[in-house]
């Protein structure tokens, strides 16, 4: 398919496929084994200057935008997705700012991110608040000049590596969703700790913990937005980031049916490769259709977003939803070609069929998206109806 990239485009494309190849696909089961933050990773793509793609030249980034980032995304998600969510909770992370942060924090919190001298995560989720957003427990007391924060977050990826968090809090519990606020607390913030890191079934080089707060003093003036914008802050970001999730489900589809396509022409049963085989290659038919119409959904939504469109939940949830489908089922048909062999860790494919599922679950599980596609076209119909 030609999706008409820029040189520029094209160049992120080449440039995110060698490290995937020459630093990604090398480590990713050891990465995976022993459970290793891909911390010199990363540095080569800070050092490729990947990590500002989304972020205003005047920031230091490339001034880019979500077409751009997804890109980098799709590309080293074929190689490991354990290693693009650490590189993409960035995005996540310090989206906030770039959208509602004041200059001043403009200038204080985004150059080293584009540089990726330093990383971001953003904290919602709670153990009570999952996909009911609106139910953060979290609170932030005006005492002076600083908020008081207490609670915990759970599940935060970047969490304990990240050097900048964006976080939402309740400032006035009796409101609900409107009585949430946004703020930027800084690793190593007085009464601000970490959790252990969690073990999990797949992503495994990423690092998920807890963020503990405890009477942590947050200035002022790290307020995001106007206190009550929290929960407005918080589905901007996710409406924003969800191509990304999208971006590493077609990445991951894209390398298990590679790594699929390449073993069913090597091996051989019946006296014959098994890439002869009918039931094979319809596997591989449906594989490589449904990847197609996942990116053209994910580089439409991207394009969309970029184009400057207002509302884009809808087109969002949806790229994140199809893609993130088609990824577990591609996983799973790409097992299956491997047979017994695909069971064993020794194959790629067993690593990235336990690290699609997480794909259907983060940034909002497949049933929210559903959710917000089909209240968006209930509303538009109830519109064209006035
Ligand atoms: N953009 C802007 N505003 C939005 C919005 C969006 N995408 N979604 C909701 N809002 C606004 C609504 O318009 C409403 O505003 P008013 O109070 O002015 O009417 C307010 O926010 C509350 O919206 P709503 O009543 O729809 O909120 P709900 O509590 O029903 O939650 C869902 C909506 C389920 C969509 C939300 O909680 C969600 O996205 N949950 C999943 C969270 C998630 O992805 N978690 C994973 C985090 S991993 S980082």
């Amino acid at each position: 398919m030609e999706y008409f990239l820029t040189d520029e485009q094209k160049m992120i494309v080449e440039l995110s496929r060698k490290i995937t190849d020459e630093l990604i696909i090398p480590e990713r089961a050891r990465l995976d084994q022993e459970e290793i933050f891909p911390t010199e990773i990363l540095k080569k793509i800070a050092e490729a200057d990947l990590y500002g793609l989304y972020i205003p030249e005047a920031y230091g980034g490339f001034g880019g935008g979500v077409m751009d980032f997804i890109l980098a995304v799709e590309e080293f998600s074929r190689g490991c997705i354990g290693v693009s969510v650490s590189f993409a909770a960035n995005a996540l992370g310090i989206y906030p700012v770039l959208a509602f942060g004041t200059e001043e924090q403009k200038q204080k919190y985004l150059p080293a991110i584009a540089a990726g001298t330093k990383q971001a995560a953003f904290g919602l989720t709670e153990a009570n608040a999952g996909s009911d957003a609106g139910g953060v427990q979290t609170t932030a007391e005006l005492k002076g000049d600083y908020y008081i924060l207490n609670g915990t977050k759970q599940w935060i990826t970047n969490g304990g590596e990240a050097d900048t968090y964006t976080v939402i809090a309740m400032t006035d519990k009796a409101k609900g969703a409107r009585g949430a606020s946004a703020f930027i607390v800084e690793k190593g913030t007085e009464g601000f700790t970490f959790g252990k890191k969690e073990d999990k079934l797949g992503i495994r080089a990423s690092a998920t913990r807890e963020l503990v707060f405890q009477d942590c003093k947050v200035p002022k003036a790290n307020l995001l937005g106007k206190e009550g914008m929290g929960f407005i802050v918080a589905m901007k970001n996710l409406d924003h980031s969800r191509p990304g999730i999208a971006a590493q489900g077609v990445g991951l589809a894209q390398g298990a049916m590679e790594a699929a396509i390449k073993y069913s022409r090597e091996r051989v049963q019946f006296g014959k490769p098994i890439s002869a085989f009918q039931a094979n290659q319809h596997k591989i038919a449906n594989m490589a259709t449904e990847i197609e119409a996942a990116r053209c959904l994910l580089y439409a939504t991207a394009r969309t977003i970029d184009a400057g469109i207002k509302d884009f939940s809808m087109e969002s949830a949806m790229c994140k939803l199809y893609a993130t489908d088609v990824a577990n089922k591609v996983a799973n048909e790409a097992l299956q070609i491997f047979g017994g062999y695909g069971y064993m860790r020794e194959y790629p494919v067993e690593k990235m069929f336990r690290d699609a599922k997480i794909l259907q679950i983060y940034e909002g599980t497949n049933e929210i998206q559903r959710n917000v596609i089909a209240l968006d076209a209930i509303k538009k119909s109830a519109k064209q109806d006035k």
